[in-house]
């Protein structure tokens, strides 16, 4: 059950499509306008409204924990999949230097669900910046604030008396590949229907899939997508291009994807090609496809400031950049130096910075990244001319602490000001609002922005998509990546923790830059990162400049990525089953141990391990030197253990605590009783995976049943109807 409740007058975020209809609660810190509410009277809810679970004090909604109370959610955040005990931030930011004392990353995302005697969902929908303090100043209170205490509250509770419930909303029928058990329903030769696997699921997946009935179907990607990328900031030149799609092929390591970093462009300039690095750029791409590579160009928030430049010169003709307070166009400082920010919230300037995608639509570009959107200012024009005014003064000074550390603070705190955040403006939805009112929109309608163009330029076919900045409603128009992370063991965990609470807020295309972007990778922090990003649908190696070399050939002998990266075509089949099966039914591909054994309280606290879809667990190493781990198993499983691509070995291990060897060159999964892990022979790409020659890894007895997915892989129309099929043992 849902309940919607609206504090004060909130700007539109356009995250819920359908919203119920809302008790009113009157914030009295914003609604001046609501004579109602007395200025004393802070916790005054219009009379008969009371917000279960919660208090409202007039300046923060809390809520006091018991012991037992996990917190889950928050999307892209540092920490834990239990988020208690720190404060977070929705703010999207650029956050290159991330860790974990970090409050805000690039994402925006406002949902979390609290497991305990009582299990709810909350979804604080504002534009704006909301404080979650998760048990950090007091150990038992979670508080939320909202800057402008303009917002609308959704509270979520599963349905009345459902201890576990079953699926029955999802139906669906599909193809029966030898299931003698099933009876065909009379009349429907395709099969019949029937629940998804009759599944139980849990209290908290429940409320995940009210919250996601609201917020609208996940944005699904082309099949290829899942395949394996390869990114570089940058490979500046075609040659570069050429060469690690060659050394990929030599070393016969799938590829599916190479990327292209802001080098690509001439001078940076969105929607252009530098003709001296790339002067046969259709060719290449054309070149590569025949080899099933694509190629992914990134493209950036700001636009160059450039006579005869045309985005520039329509921006500028047709108002569509962000302007200041006194209505001239907004200047910052990013990669192509001085820039305008298309207004990405103005309905007529998105349609017109998403259609310019097409120029490279029309070279035969099938997918893009988006960069730079929270969005990332290097500096303002304004701030810059104030830090060169007082240059002078310093010069020649013999600077003491205080003077000091005012040059330190000028100079180093230029980038993404506050003040410069508070100092441009939109045009959202034919009213002028100030930038930090909306803040977090601006990644997500950018996005938009390219996935609406997507959907006119090419209604048939799937476009990859995918952002640094977001919001909850972006979901539905493209995926994410979790930003400028470092070659670190602790980030690869990280990376483990926020995949469940980005499929809660309905980004289930997301991954990490695999390896780490910052700082220097090594042979053995690849591969046990790669051991996680296997399982992931976003699967990106990408490492930042002056960092060391990060392709797998990069460090020696390549067998044993060979054989990691060909286990992640093996495991295609099932790995995009559980995704379309996840998407379409706003359902998570990637779940904490506590989401199905909700009652367990071991499985509950488990921080390193995941459910990848219905029958996988894993449990990846992060410890550098480790040769092994502990594993919960909350039942008996079966362990699977992959070397390169082939079965090595399989083991029933009993429930409970187990020491698992784990080689550097080995893989190892769990199968759940019950279930059937299907498996391709392999390949070099997607394209080459034959989704009907498999072979059934399973912890089943005869006649047990899995749902295999498959479509063509590209058109937008997907119905679960028509891809599923059933198979048996
Ligand atoms: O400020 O385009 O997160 O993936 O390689 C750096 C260069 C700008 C940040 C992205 C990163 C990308 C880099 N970009």
């Amino acid at each position: 059950m849902v309940r919607r409740f609206v504090f004060g007058n909130p700007i539109e975020t356009e995250a819920v499509l359908e919203k119920p209809k809302a008790a009113q609660v009157y914030a009295d810190k914003t609604d001046t306008a609501n004579a109602n509410v007395k200025g004393e009277d802070k916790a005054v809810v219009e009379s008969g409204v009371s917000i279960p679970h919660l208090a409202w004090d007039g300046e923060a909604l809390s809520l006091r924990m018991d012991e037992e109370d996990i917190v889950y959610g928050l999307g892209e955040n540092v920490r834990g999949i239990n988020k208690r005990g720190w404060i977070y931030v929705s703010n999207c930011s650029d956050i290159g230097d991330h860790h974990e004392d970090t409050h805000s990353l690039y994402g925006a995302h406002n949902f979390l669900l609290i497991d305990g005697k009582e299990t709810f969902g909350l979804f604080i929908d504002t534009p704006a910046k909301v404080t979650f303090d998760v048990g950090y100043t007091k150990y038992d209170e979670l508080r939320i604030t909202v800057e402008d205490s303009a917002f609308e509250l959704y509270v979520i509770e599963a349905a009345a008396g459902d201890v576990i419930g079953t699926l029955a909303n999802v139906m669906y029928s599909g193809r029966d590949a030898g299931c003698e058990r099933e009876e065909k329903a009379a009349g429907d030769d395709r099969g019949v229907r029937v629940e998804l696997s009759g599944q139980e699921i849990s209290i908290p997946e429940q409320i995940v899939r009210e919250f996601r009935g609201l917020i609208g179907r996940s944005y699904i990607p082309p099949k290829w997508a899942f395949g394996v990328g390869q990114s570089r900031w940058s490979y500046p030149t075609a040659q570069d291009v050429r060469e690690v799609a060659r050394q990929y092929h030599e070393h016969h390591i799938p590829l599916d994807m190479i990327y292209l970093d802001i080098d690509y462009m001439e001078r940076c300039k969105d929607f252009t090609i530098d003709r001296e690095a790339f002067p046969d750029f259709e060719e290449l791409v054309e070149e590569l496809k025949k080899q099933g590579v694509r190629l992914i160009p990134i493209i950036d928030a700001g636009v160059k400031i450039e006579k005869g430049y045309d985005v520039y010169e329509e921006g500028i003709e047709r108002g569509y950049f962000c302007k200041d307070a006194d209505g001239k166009e907004f200047v910052v400082g990013v990669w192509p130096g001085r820039c305008h920010l298309p207004d990405m919230l103005d309905d007529e300037a998105r349609r017109w910075f998403g259609h310019k995608y097409k120029t490279l639509l029309d070279m035969g570009i099938e997918g893009f990244w988006n960069d730079m959107n929270e969005p990332a200012l290097f500096y303002s024009e304004k701030r810059l001319a104030e830090l060169f005014d007082k240059l002078p003064q310093y010069k020649g000074k013999n600077m003491g602490v205080d003077d000091f550390f005012e040059f330190q603070r000028m100079a180093f705190g230029l980038s993404n000001h506050p003040e410069d955040y508070r100092s441009f403006y939109h045009n959202y939805r034919g009213q002028r609002v100030r930038h930090d009112k909306v803040h977090n929109l601006f990644g997500y309608y950018m996005t938009r922005a390219a996935a609406e163009a997507f959907e006119e330029l090419e209604p048939e076919k799937r476009i990859l998509l995918f952002s640094r900045a977001s919001y909850i409603g972006m979901h539905r128009y493209g995926g994410v990546w979790t930003g400028d992370n470092e070659s670190w063991w602790s980030h690869l965990l990280m990376n483990l923790k926020m995949m469940p609470a980005l499929n809660m807020c309905g980004f289930l295309y997301a991954g990490a830059d695999i390896g780490g972007f910052g700082s220097d990778c090594t042979r053995d922090l690849l591969l046990r990162w790669l051991a996680l990003g296997i399982f992931l649908p976003l699967l990106r190696n990408h490492s930042a400049l002056g960092s060391r070399k990060q392709e797998p050939y990069a460090f020696g002998d390549t067998e044993d990525f060979r054989g990691i990266l060909a286990l992640r075509c093996r495991l295609l089949p099932y790995l995009y089953s559980e995704f379309m099966k996840a998407a379409l039914t706003d359902g998570m591909y990637a779940r904490p141990l506590g989401f199905v054994w909700s009652e367990d309280p071991i499985a509950r606290r488990v921080e390193d391990q995941l459910l990848i879809g219905e029958s996988v667990m894993i449990a990846p190493v992060y410890e550098q030197n480790a040769a092994g781990r502990m594993v919960y198993l909350p039942e008996e499983m079966k362990l699977v253990r992959f070397r390169g691509a082939q079965i090595a070995e399989e083991t029933v291990l009993s429930a409970g605590h187990h020491y698992v060897e784990i080689p550097l060159d080995e893989v190892v999964l769990f199968i759940r009783k019950g279930h059937i892990l299907p498996l391709a022979q392999g390949g070099e790409c997607v394209a080459d995976v034959d989704w009907d020659e498999l072979e059934l890894v399973h912890f089943a007895e005869r006649g047990a049943r899995y749902e295999l997915y498959d479509d063509e892989g590209e058109s937008r129309n997907v119905e679960l109807d028509d891809g599923i099929q059933w198979i048996c043992l």
